[in-house]
């Protein structure tokens, strides 16, 4: 009867073992293939999170939380600009490469993001 119980317990804990390998391997995955979204929310004048990693081809979606307008603007080749955006309104763009930008209503707020490969 105790031998059967041992057998049934090196059973189970073998499969929970096999099981959670497989769950941490799934967690570790690194190509991933299905493209995310990553939210930036504005608020108190900055962009939330500051600076984001992502993989390429992910979509970004800029939301303002703040009273006052913000936009996000290509820093450096201005290639792209979302307009301006009023308190609640968001933009959204699908990012293929790393990008600096900014806002260009207040200048001194920046933010990056950064395609992991
Ligand atoms: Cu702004």
């Amino acid at each position: 009867m105790k031998l059967f119980a041992l057998h049934k317990f090196l059973l189970i804990s073998g499969l929970v073992a096999i099981l959670w390998g497989i769950h941490i391997n799934n967690g570790l995955t690194i190509d991933r293939t299905i493209p995310i979204r990553h939210t930036i929310t504005i608020s108190m004048m900055k962009f939330t999170p500051e600076n984001l990693v992502i993989k390429k081809g992910d979509t970004v979606v800029w939301v303002n939380k703040d009273i006052v307008d913000h936009d996000a603007t290509d820093e450096k080749n201005k290639a792209w600009a979302s307009g301006p955006l009023k308190k609640g309104e968001s933009w959204s763009k699908v990012i293929t490469k790393d990008e600096q930008y900014y806002c260009s209503i207040h200048v001194v707020m920046k933010g990056t993001i950064k395609v992991n490969k």
